[in-house]
């Protein structure tokens, strides 16, 4: 049987087949997961839809769920509740930061730029998390994603490297909580993959050819290894693990 067999997760942010929520549905599809998904926008629901039934994956649910609003989160885990009772995993693949704010200087980020990059990538965290906890009633893990811009300054990471930041803090706090419960709160660190979110950061090619220059594994990252470590926290095999940060990067940052 699968590391996953019978246990209900959710995912949130595939917006198409680069997204790395997707290279996690194929690793949680594949040990027997079953799926429920939230979508923001019209747009990805239908991609996902049509890059469902192109790998002849039914869900078990789809939702609509705008993380920038309450009554979205509580809509979106009530029909959720409805449908399908407990959940035993939630995996947030969710960021956002105006265009503007990942380039040139962070010093020139506006106060509703910082806002917006905070609670759209780090407050969403808390917010899923606070609505999951009373559907994981048979304990649970949360995984979020996260990358190397929060600990070091990577040139126009800016506003998301301190929501990053953010992030990481916002999953130790969780875990505290959430902890009695059984349930777990970790993070992906995951090296530069090419995806829609991130080409609007400025000079993203340069930070895939570092890696295959500089990491120890001299080769980029991909969504299939990014999910296949989220397997590992969502399934048994990391009970003993929470509040971690798991760098998936070859290696890169122990490079000096
Ligand atoms: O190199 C990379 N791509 C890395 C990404 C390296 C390390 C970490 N990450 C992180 C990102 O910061 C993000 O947290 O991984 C996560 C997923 O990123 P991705 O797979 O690169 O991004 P993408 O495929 O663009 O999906 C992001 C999705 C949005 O797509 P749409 O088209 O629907 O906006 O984030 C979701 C959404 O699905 N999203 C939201 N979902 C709900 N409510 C919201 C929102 N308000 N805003 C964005």
């Amino acid at each position: 049987a699968g590391l996953l067999e019978g246990k209900n997760i959710v995912i949130m942010g595939v917006a198409n087949e680069r997204s790395i929520a997707w290279g996690i549905t194929k690793s949680i599809h594949r040990e027997g997961a079953n799926l429920i998904f939230t979508n923001r926008q019209e747009r990805s629901y239908k991609k996902l839809l049509k890059l469902l039934e192109k790998h002849d994956i039914t869900p078990k649910l789809m939702v609509s769920c705008d993380v920038a609003d309450d009554n979205s989160i509580t809509e979106a885990f009530g029909k959720i509740k409805e449908e399908v009772g407990v959940i035993h995993g939630l995996v947030h693949s969710v960021a956002f930061a105006n265009r503007e704010d990942l380039q040139g200087e962070f010093v020139d980020t506006s106060r509703d730029g910082f806002l917006l990059a905070q609670e759209i990538s780090a407050y969403s965290l808390v917010a899923v998390t606070k609505a999951a906890k009373d559907l994981m009633t048979e304990g649970g893990s949360i995984v979020t994603q996260t990358y190397l811009g929060s600990e070091r300054v990577i040139p126009n990471y800016n506003v998301m490297g301190v929501a990053k930041a953010s992030l990481e803090a916002s999953v130790r706090y969780l875990a505290e909580d959430v902890g009695k419960r059984n349930i777990r709160v970790n993070a992906i660190s995951a090296g530069p993959i090419r995806t829609l979110s991130a080409k609007g950061v400025s000079g993203f090619n340069e930070k895939a050819s570092v890696i295959e220059e500089k990491a120890p594994l001299r080769r980029s990252v991909d969504q299939d290894q990014v999910g296949d470590a989220t397997l590992f926290f969502l399934s048994d095999l990391s009970r003993g693990i929470t509040g971690e940060v798991l760098h998936v990067d070859s290696g890169f940052h122990i490079i000096g």
